[in-house]
């Protein structure tokens, strides 16, 4: 694209350049903030400044009011443990889908349906954990990596997949309804951080990191002695939704990844002393990978070298071991990112506290496995990039960006020239570094992590806003940057605030999306209802207006059609065991409905054909209004009815 020049007298390409000086880039974010209030949107005065020669990316950017983006944006949000979706690239966010946190408008976490989801796969020590806290569920969680199921490398639109480091679990996204359908706490890890799903043949199974060490059996007889601490990588069976194995390693794990021929899985390690400190984790100059040979883990799974442990096969991958199940590749230093490239051969692992990327040749690894090549010798890139290298993301077209940490950068670079100045070439891997707002995390490019990297639209997902929005107080949000890539230019398209804590994203083309607009009657969300409808005589795919007393369980089936609920009233008794059933008959799309029980803690969504319910206790005698909390109608306000609880004594 052009030079065009803005009315800042600073050229785009000085703006967007590495070279530019810190004048120009106070510069930078005056020019890009005067063109943000120029017109009717950012996005549309960028594009328009951008010159007769802006490509297609760029002129495309702007989405009109009603216009459908061209991507879904999958995004983590961290501590609020939910799962967000985006359009790509108008960055507007479309829904949040609540997966380990609770939910006050779905009431995911209080229908015995989400209840089920969330406790099915739960351990029996959490279960009491939590029951002498008088609860049911974890409240929180934080959630970092969302990625979805491959087929042949590429994505292929069945489940999404993300991590809950907070407390150990990992959940999967129907992706026709866009809710869990299973959560699974990983037994013997601790905190569940890095997750991929495996990429070939297809993704048989998801792979989870543990970060924290602990003694293998964590009962409190082994304390304070950290030479007797483990860590665990974990292979979740994806289909059935249950742990298949597991390898006990030495030092933590941090993030991971997988191959595109289906033989090796790849963690970063940050801590390979084994550290309980700062000074301790961040003693050694090299940390390192730890490489998984999947093949030679279920041939040792097959032939019975594990042990057991709270029901899962454990094998012993741990430095030393000198089996084939792991290899330990020295990186330089407390290696955060690991990143695949499309090209199938390029693993890119990101130094964090070391200014290089180490790039490790996949197809050099069997050498070191069944040939004794030196750990090391699959190292064929170490680009010195910046400060702070903490992710990776890929074009498709041999490049890769990484986000600079310290220098509040992302550098584009070409792996092929670091594999050649690598060699002793006289070539710089560094086609450009452009200035982002303020340091950035991870980063995502649209199909990046799949054989279909398009190269063209890149997210750096930035740690800090600071003075890029309006102040809302001492707690900033986040700030999301949409970069268009044309040629070897990244041009900044939009600034995007997000709550409490994005960590990862991915940006899918949207032909491979296509969840539902009704639910199936059929769906299995509601079985367990269903059958116990069944066995009250209730048909709940038709009205229902049924209250059934089963000693002190009171069982309220009705029906929502807007604007009305089937039943206008129904009566308990102090201290009955009530569980409302509720089936919304509307099929019109966009029609939810929800129930609200008043001054009770209750309520919950119901999408157009979907039944949920809620159980609570009657305790306290008196008038009670329910009432439909999802605006459906004209008579929206007057779609309510009474539930009257009769006093026990009276
Ligand atoms: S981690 Cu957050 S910036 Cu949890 Cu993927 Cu690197
Ligand atoms: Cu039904 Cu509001």
């Amino acid at each position: 694209m052009s030079d065009t020049t803005p009315k800042s007298g600073i050229s785009r390409r000085d703006l967007l350049s590495a070279a530019a000086s810190g004048a120009a880039l106070v510069g930078a974010a005056g020019a890009t903030r005067m063109a943000m209030v120029g017109g009717a949107t950012g996005v549309a005065t960028l594009a328009a400044t951008s010159g007769a020669n802006a490509a297609t990316t760029t002129a495309n950017a702007h989405l009109a009011p009603g216009e459908l983006d061209e991507y879904y944006g999958f995004w983590s949000s961290g501590q609020c443990g939910e799962m967000r979706i985006l359009g790509i690239p108008s960055m507007r966010e479309l829904m949040r889908v609540p997966v380990f946190n609770r939910c006050s408008a779905t009431g995911w976490g209080q229908t015995n349906e989400s209840l089920k989801i969330l406790t099915e796969n739960m351990s029996d020590r959490t279960r009491n954990f939590l029951a002498a806290n008088g609860k049911k569920v974890h409240d929180n969680g934080d959630l970092h990596h969302v990625h979805m199921s491959f087929t042949e490398g590429k994505y292929d639109g069945r489940f999404l997949f993300m991590n809950d480091k907070a407390n150990t679990r990992v959940a999967r996204i129907r992706l026709d309804v866009m809710k869990p359908d299973k959560i699974l706490e990983i037994p013997n890890a601790k905190a569940i951080h890095g997750l991929r799903p495996q990429k070939w043949p297809r993704t048989n199974y998801v792979f989870a990191n543990g970060e924290d060490e602990g003694p293998m059996i964590n009962d409190g007889k082994i304390l304070d002695d950290p030479s007797q601490y483990v860590n665990f990588y974990t292979a979740i069976d994806a289909d059935e939704m249950q742990v298949a194995w597991q390898v006990m390693v030495s030092g933590n794990l941090d993030n991971t990844d997988a191959d595109y021929d289906g033989k090796y899985a790849f963690s970063t390690s940050y801590n390979s002393e084994m550290g309980m400190n700062i000074a301790e984790m961040t003693a050694s100059e090299l940390d390192h990978v730890v490489v998984f040979n999947i093949a030679e883990i279920e041939k040792g799974i097959a032939a019975g070298d594990f042990i057991e442990l709270n029901g899962v096969k454990v094998i012993d991958g741990r430095k030393g071991q000198n089996k084939n199940y792991t290899r330990y590749i020295p990186i330089p230093n407390s290696p955060h990112g690991c990143n695949m490239a499309p090209d199938k051969k390029h693993l890119c692992i990101s130094g964090k506290l070391s200014p290089t990327v180490s790039v490790i040749d996949v197809t050099k690894l069997d050498a070191v496995f069944y040939d004794g090549a030196e750990p090391r010798s699959v190292v064929v890139a170490e680009p010195e990039l910046g400060l702070g290298p903490l992710h990776t993301a890929f074009d498709g077209q041999g490049n890769a960006f990484t986000t600079l940490f310290l220098d509040s950068q992302v550098v584009k670079w070409n792996i092929d020239k670091a594999v050649r100045a690598y060699a002793g070439e006289n070539v710089d891997p560094i086609i450009t570094k452009v200035d982002v707002h303020y340091q950035p995390g991870h980063n995502s490019t649209s199909m990046g992590e799949t054989l279909e990297a398009d190269g063209k639209w890149f997210i750096s997902m930035n740690k800090f806003s600071k003075d890029r929005f309006l102040n809302v107080g001492p707690l900033k949000p986040e700030n999301e940057q949409l970069f268009a890539l044309e040629g070897d230019e990244m041009i900044l398209m939009h600034d995007g605030p997000t709550f409490a804590e994005p960590h990862d994203s991915i940006i899918v083309h949207r032909s491979l999306i296509n969840p539902l607009n009704a639910w199936d009657r059929q769906d299995p969300m509601w079985a367990d209802t269903r059958k116990q409808a069944e066995a009250d005589g209730v048909d709940i795919d038709d009205y229902a207006d049924t209250v059934i007393r089963d000693g002190n369980k009171v069982r309220v089936y009705m029906t929502s059609q807007a604007p009305t609920f089937s039943l206008e009233s129904f009566t308990v008794k102090e201290g009955d065991e009530v569980t409302v059933i509720v089936t919304n008959l509307d099929d019109i799309d966009d029609l939810t409905h929800g129930f609200t029980m008043g001054d009770h803690g209750v309520a919950f969504e119901v999408a157009p054909q979907a039944t949920a319910s809620a159980t609570f206790v009657a305790a306290k005698p008196g008038v009670y209004w329910y009432y439909c909390q999802w605006f459906c109608h004209a008579l929206h306000m007057e779609m309510r009815g009474r539930m009257l609880v009769e006093p026990r004594s009276a």
